[in-house]
């Protein structure tokens, strides 16, 4: 991580993100650390640990109190101190309002311009602003304290309103944002109370630089300011807006995995031992085997993949017993209603399937309906014939991705929702679009008839293009612009 040294030198790094990098809980009587799995963790810890900077976070373990002091700032990892983990405390009501409500049912579905799963209330936005005031506040803090030049990167939707807050508290502070889902269209964000709309758009352009997915999410930025705040000018050609005499720029930033990881998580022994156990079971001889990888989310397009299934096996009856589906599908956010709901529809659905084409010797879809450690996870990747995501948005996915990387055999045909950041990041996939069913289930019969050295070709080349944009290269890709900014917003030194 060489890029650490050139672009942060005496700069201090102060991230912010909902989720924490370590969580303290009591079970069984005594306290753990637990590390929430995720890319985005696992990559942005390693870099916390060599910048010896600072991470803002929700305190969400039971017994991240105790750990912490009085101002919930603790030095981790715990067993090889090497930042500082300032956490802040949130109640139910904070839970309910503003991360289940503004930031999972408003923002969440505008975003993803799913439209139907959208309800307003004033209560869940006061909440919303308030959250984003104290983290805000709390951000402000470390930044005082903060040896050498801060430098702030806020991770995420949960956070819309912070950079305004922090620029009021601290004008000159170098502020910049990663947006990890994508940004709708005018006609979109235009359903937001108009307060609230401006409130967002205002926020964001708290920032000096806001960093996207894809140029589409940037572009759909860009207008929605220059329809909703006429006081902004807005700079198409060199993606920035002029806005309170300031400039604040975008960027094009598509989100990657730690390849290499994968890659070793799919190949060693073990996995070996474990993909040719699942060959054997569900892919014997010219059989087939279909993955798919997803957390229980609307926008993820699990039913519409379901009825693609079913549609496929109706109309193809040779390829009952021939192709088999693993579905890993985690429950996710069910405390709200619509999630809930959606994991009962998969749960009935695949039983469905299952009865209706299935039989004592075959079932059509194994559902594994819990959280999969990542190694198990890397060997169904590597064992299949096909992965299917069918997002109906998605601001990049890492499915994707980590079924690229893991399919070291080059066998597997990616099919790929074409509204992912990840259609527009990667060549080679089979491309679909989850409300055609019948463009669906054609898109699933041209990855299974395939040719093997079609296959091969197609995989060789997006394990090319893996390999040269990793999660490393995008932070390093990041970290540079931000600090060639922040370098160009700092006075010149005067000269002796
Ligand atoms: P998510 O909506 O969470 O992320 P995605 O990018 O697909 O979506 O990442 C999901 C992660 O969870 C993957 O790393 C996957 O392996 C893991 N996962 C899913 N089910 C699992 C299971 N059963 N067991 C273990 N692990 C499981 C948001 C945006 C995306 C964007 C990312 C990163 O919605 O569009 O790609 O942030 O910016």
């Amino acid at each position: 991580m060489a890029y650490l040294d050139r672009y942060l030198r005496d700069r201090t790094l102060i991230l912010l993100s909902n989720r924490e990098p370590y969580e303290h809980v009591m079970r069984d009587g005594a306290v753990h650390v637990r590390q929430p799995a995720g890319g985005l963790v696992s990559a942005l810890d390693p870099t916390m640990q060599q910048t010896h900077g600072t991470w803002v976070a929700w305190g969400s373990g039971n017994a991240d109190h105790e750990s912490a002091d009085s101002e919930g700032r603790l030095m981790v990892p715990p067993d090889d101190p090497r930042y500082t983990l300032r956490r802040v405390w949130l109640d139910a009501e904070d839970i309910e309002h503003y991360y289940l409500g503004f930031a999972n049912s408003v923002l969440w579905p505008i975003c993803h311009m799913l439209i139907q799963h959208l309800e307003i209330r004033d209560e869940q936005w006061l909440r919303y602003r308030d959250v984003n005031r104290r983290f805000a506040e709390a951000v402000a803090d470390e930044a005082r304290r903060a040896d050498g030049t801060p430098m702030v990167w806020i991770q995420d939707y949960h956070f819309a309103l912070v950079a305004h807050e922090l620029r009021n508290e601290i004008p000159d502070l170098f502020i910049h944002q990663f947006w990890h889902i994508p940004f709708p269209p005018l006609d979109i964000l235009g359903l937001l109370p108009m307060d609230v709309l401006e409130a967002v758009l205002r926020g964001m352009l708290g920032n000096d630089l806001l960093e996207f997915h894809t140029r589409r999410y940037a572009m759909n930025f860009l207008s929605c300011v220059e329809y909703f705040m006429p006081d902004a000018e807005v700079r198409r050609a060199s993606l920035s807006v002029e806005y309170d005499g300031r400039e604040i720029f975008l960027g094009v930033f598509p989100i990657s995995i730690d390849v290499e990881l994968y890659e070793n998580l799919a190949s060693s022994p073990a996995a070996d031992e474990r993909v040719r156990e699942l060959r054997e079971r569900y892919a014997a001889g010219p059989n087939q085997l279909g993955v798919s990888v997803d957390r229980i989310d609307y926008t993820k397009g699990i039913p519409e993949r379901l009825h693609a299934l079913e549609v496929l096996w109706e109309r193809y009856p040779e390829l009952r017993g021939e192709f088999s589906v693993i579905l890993v599908a985690t429950p996710s956010r069910t405390d709200i209603d619509a999630y809930r709901q959606l994991e009962a529809d998969v749960i009935s659905t695949v039983a469905e399937i299952n009865h209706r084409f299935g039989n004592p010797d075959w079932t059509p879809i194994v559902l594994i309906h819990e959280n999969v450690s990542s190694e198990l996870l890397a060997s169904i990747y590597r064992a299949g014939d096909l992965c299917m995501v069918s997002s109906l948005q998605d601001g990049m996915n890492l499915v994707a991705k980590e079924f690229i990387a893991c399919q070291t055999d080059e066998r597997g045909v990616l099919v790929l929702s074409r509204f992912t950041g990840a259609a527009e990041a990667i060549e080679g996939a089979v491309l679909i679009n989850p409300f055609n069913v019948d463009g669906f289930v054609e898109g699933i019969r041209t990855a299974l008839a395939m040719p093997m050295e079609e296959r091969r070709r197609r995989m060789q080349r997006m394990r090319v293009q893996l390999h040269d944009t990793t999660i490393f290269d995008w932070m390093g890709a990041i970290l540079s612009r931000a600090s060639e900014l922040m370098t160009r917003n700092e006075p010149s030194p005067t000269s002796p």
